[in-house]
């Protein structure tokens, strides 16, 4: 499942009807054009996918009415269903606040992603040089995804969208070894260790994969809770590098000691307690 959002009139519909090849979708210049999700079956190279179309998501401070507060509603659903999001911004309009905290969401949320800027055609080269800085000065949290500019009205570039949601969708889906994970960390904390906290060393001993989509590495070391934030950073673009995962969100997770436990006395509720006092009063009598 792929859903397409954006800003409204920013050519999701158009860009469904050009993956499909026929004007199924309406498509109007005028923003609120879709209102709820459409899901639309559609075949390419022997593969199946569901497009979802949405509707276009504005800053919530503005939206007043109500039938536009459930567009929103269910386009963060349809983010929510799908596996891999294109997620597309308007050459014409630059990089706005919404694109920004749209795209914010879908990473929070840990979907796959395909960024694509819509509108290249017929732009001057101050209008695209304006688009390409708004691109690197506020959206470097996406640089995770491969970047495309394109024509959903005249086609240009939208041949390679899809190749670029099939390999999202492996890379989100992929499934590490802990062997694999394990080398990769030590690589990693080989060439570039965590400073001492406190004057002690953090030690990472190993990691395994704790979820798929997006996929999570979890890693098991003592003090963990002090990994600093850029060094978290600076083991999820290792991993992402050694591991070709290009066009998911990764997350790390750390936790520390072998067994939380170990070492540790069970202690009991009340009630286990006096089953336990019964059983050994059983065990006396015998
Ligand atoms: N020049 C140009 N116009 C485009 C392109 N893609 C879409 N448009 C036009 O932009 C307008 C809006 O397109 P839609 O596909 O309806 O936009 P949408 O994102 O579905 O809009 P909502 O459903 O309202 O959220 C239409 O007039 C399209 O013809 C493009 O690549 N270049
Ligand atoms: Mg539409």
């Amino acid at each position: 499942r792929v859903a397409v959002v954006g800003r409204p009139n920013v050519g999701k519909s158009t860009l469904i009807n050009r993956f499909l090849g026929e004007e199924r979708l309406v498509t109007f210049d005028q923003p609120g054009t879709t209102r709820d999700s459409v899901f639309v079956p559609f075949s390419r190279d022997k593969h199946d996918y569901t497009l979802i179309d949405t509707a276009g998501v504005r800053r919530r401070a503005r939206v007043s009415d109500l039938v536009e507060k459930f567009s929103i509603i269910k386009t963060l659903k349809a983010i929510d269903d799908a596996h891999v999001v294109i997620a597309l911004v308007d050459a014409r309009e630059g990089v706005t606040d919404q694109d920004a905290s749209l795209l914010g969401l879908i990473v929070q949320r840990g979907r796959a992603l395909v960024l694509a800027v819509n509108k290249w055609d017929g732009l001057s080269e101050e209008q695209k040089e304006h688009t390409r800085r708004g691109l690197e000065l506020r959206l470097p949290f996406v640089n995770f995804a491969s970047l495309h500019f394109i024509s959903a009205l005249h086609g240009n570039g939208v041949g390679k969208l899809l190749g670029e949601v099939r390999k999202a969708y492996a890379a989100a889906m992929r499934d590490l070894s802990t062997p694999d994970l394990t080398a990769c960390l030590e690589d990693a904390v080989g060439r570039h260790p965590h400073p001492l906290v406190g004057g002690r060393r953090i030690k990472l001993r190993y990691a395994h994969q704790g979820g798929r989509n997006p996929p999570i590495i979890v890693i098991h070391g003592n003090q963990t809770a002090k990994v600093k934030a850029s060094y978290r950073r600076y083991l999820i673009n290792y991993f992402r590098k050694v591991f070709r995962l290009k066009g998911t969100p990764i997350r790390v997770e750390f936790r520390s000691g072998k067994n939380p436990y170990a070492g540790k006395r069970n202690k009991l509720t009340p009630r286990q307690e006096k089953k336990r006092e019964r059983l050994r009063k059983h065990v006396k009598r015998r």
